[in-house]
């Protein structure tokens, strides 16, 4: 085993809280590339620099810098947005990106192709909007997600609004940010300049949190490092339970390397919440591994160290047993489309935005629409993470408006589109993702007639069948939790997964390995034929395949192995 730090450990020791050179490096006229250490520590500021993989050949061929450009994200709590910071991040789009708007699986927006020049000018616009892109990225506890839709009681909003404190409360505290991006006073060296919780070194790796309020699964509380399962009994939240190591990573040919369900551990009040988080957090600080970033993950700590003795560490740490697990039960991990009334009598509509990407191409208006949704909307907006967006808290007598606006700029497709359609959620990838072997969101557009006409075939249009894509392995759709899954592999090619079920508590399987589409068609057609026949009333697509033995077995993991 490799025992000296990764590289990443050394440019984090040497930054200074995230500073590093990344303030000469965009002042540099030269290039539109910054240091490959900066790029590392920009992370961590929530922007990656990225180059247009369409452009690569030719660019190279013309011995041309690669078409460098930068992807920001922000981080949006609970992915609440106001229609003032809607507005705000609409002008940055189409003013200093590609003119698109990106949610992401973790309820947050994306911007691609900004400018190196436009960078910190688009961070104090967000800065301004009463936004932050702080630790959005890095090895830090990341933008936390919550339940998206806040319709039900106050106790649900209550146990929202933990999204919010934890992600507040768990956020580095270092100055950089204000000094790079907000030309605040530069402190350091000062004595007050600490990380209290991470240190100067940060995490070992990426951390993230999510909220479940059941029975919506719609987070994949699962998936998360720490997964918090909120228990509400007779209008009451009562606590969370605490669930740890999911995570969805994997590298294709690497068996040391899988998808983790998270465990659950226990189950802690709304008051011990916040230490519990702090705890879990701080010993995968101290116990994660520093050696080898594809093992840096909390999920392999626990692999590696075993559950107990991970449980028994974050006890003895917070000095308290956590309480035993209270039952729960989810019924699906999907969004909720169209109008629900919500508790106090305010509307809420989830409209349908594929693969996130609000854009104006051709008849489609949506970047427009949702403009003029912000500009007539006197609620707010929640993203989702199935790449959705919420117009929430809606009064009764704004619907017909709010409707008006919606249809005309076609984003009420919701209503009319095959409940695959309404399942489908695709990874960036191509062309500015640099990890990407496969398409993913531009290739959802041709997939889904294929496999719609297949259903179709067998009366399944309306059959609600979860398709994650993803253009690699590392799973940033969690297509590991799809019905049916396609992970990238290479130009045209992927593995099938199938078996995943509809809640988001077992793993698929893999079918096929590294197919083309006709294979993959072909491998699918014969079983969707079975399912129309054979199922059971209500049964789900994962769910008979695991009964009729196509897939051997659900699993929490996979592969078996424990990485030492
Ligand atoms: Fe992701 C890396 C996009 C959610 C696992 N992810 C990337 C990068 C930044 C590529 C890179 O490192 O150069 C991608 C940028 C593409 C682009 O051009 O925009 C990227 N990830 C995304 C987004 C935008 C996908 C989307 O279509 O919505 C999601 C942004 C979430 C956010 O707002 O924070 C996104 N990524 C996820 C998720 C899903 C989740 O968290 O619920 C996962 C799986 C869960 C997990 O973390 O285990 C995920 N992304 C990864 C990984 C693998 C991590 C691992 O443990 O192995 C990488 C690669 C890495 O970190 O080295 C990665
Ligand atoms: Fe890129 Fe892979 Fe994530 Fe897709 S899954 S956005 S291809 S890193």
């Amino acid at each position: 085993m490799t025992t000296s730090l990764s590289d990443l450990e050394r440019i984090k020791a040497a930054s200074r809280f995230l500073r590093g050179s990344i303030a000469q490096g965009l002042r540099d006229p030269v290039t539109n590339a910054i240091s490959d250490d900066d790029n590392k520590l920009l992370k961590f500021h929530g922007s990656y620099l990225q180059d247009d993989r369409d452009l690569r050949e030719e660019r190279r061929r013309q011995k041309l810098e690669p078409a460098y450009s930068f992807m920001l994200r922000a981080r949006l709590p609970a992915g609440v947005v106001t229609p003032s910071q809607w507005l705000v991040f609409d002008r940055l789009a189409r003013e200093h990106a590609n003119g698109t708007l990106r949610i992401t699986t973790r309820q947050t927006f994306q911007w691609h192709g900004i400018i190196k020049h436009d960078l910190k000018l688009t961070i104090a616009a967000i800065h301004d909007a009463l936004a932050t892109t702080i630790a959005a990225c890095g090895d830090v506890v990341r933008n936390v997600v919550s339940t998206a839709n806040p319709v039900e009681s106050a106790a649900h909003a209550q146990a929202c609004e933990w999204a919010t404190l934890l992600s507040a409360g768990l956020a580095p505290r270092t100055r950089a940010y204000h000094e790079i991006w907000l030309d605040g006073e530069a402190l350091v060296g000062a004595p007050k300049e600490e990380e209290p919780l991470y240190g100067a070194t940060y995490l070992p790796r990426k951390f993230k949190i999510g909220l479940a309020i059941p029975p919506l699964n719609d987070v994949d509380v699962f998936a998360q490092d720490l997964g918090l399962i909120a228990i509400i009994d007779d209008g009451q939240l009562q606590g969370f339970n605490i669930a740890v190591g999911g995570g969805m990573g994997a590298t294709h040919g690497d068996a040391t390397t899988y998808p983790r369900l998270a465990s659950v551990i226990g189950f802690a009040t709304p008051g011990q919440l916040f230490a519990v988080a702090e705890a879990v957090v701080a010993v995968q600080r101290d116990w994660g591994n520093r050696a080898e970033r594809k093992h840096a993950r909390l999920k392999y700590t626990i692999d590696h160290r075993g559950l107990d003795a991970f449980r028994a560490e974050v006890e003895a740490r917070l000095g308290f047993a956590l309480l035993p697990e209270r039952a729960y039960r989810f019924d699906h991990n999907g969004d909720r489309y169209g109008w629900i009334e919500g508790g106090d009598g305010r509307w809420h509509l989830t409209l349908q935005i594929e693969s996130g990407r609000l854009a104006d191409v051709g008849d489609r208006r949506w970047l427009s629409g949702m403009r003029e949704l912000a500009m007539a909307h006197e609620g707010d907006f929640r993203l989702t993470c199935n790449q959705n967006v919420i117009v929430a808290n809606v009064p009764a007598d704004q619907r017909e408006r709010i409707d008006a606006i919606v249809a005309a700029h076609g984003l009420d497709s919701y209503r009319t589109q095959s409940g695959i359609r309404l399942h489908a959620v695709a990874c960036v990838a191509l062309p500015t993702c640099g990890l990407a072997m496969a398409e993913s969101e531009r290739y959802l557009p041709q997939l889904l007639p294929k496999l719609e006409s297949l259903l179709a075939g067998h009366g399944l249009s309306d059959e609600s069948i979860l398709l994650r894509l993803s253009g690699c392995p590392n799973g940033c759709s969690r297509p590991y939790l799809g019905e049916i899954a396609l992970v990238g592999r290479g130009p045209g090619r992927y593995d099938l997964r199938l078996g995943a079920d509809f809640r988001g508590q077992r793993l698929n399987q893999p079918y096929r390995e590294n197919v083309d589409e006709a294979a993959i068609l072909e491998a699918l057609s014969p079983l969707f034929e079975r399912f129309a026949r054979e199922r059971t009333p209500g049964e789900h697509f994962g769910d008979f395949l695991v009964r009729t033995g196509v897939i051997s077995h659900g699993s929490r993991r996979i592969p078996a192995e424990v990485v030492a």
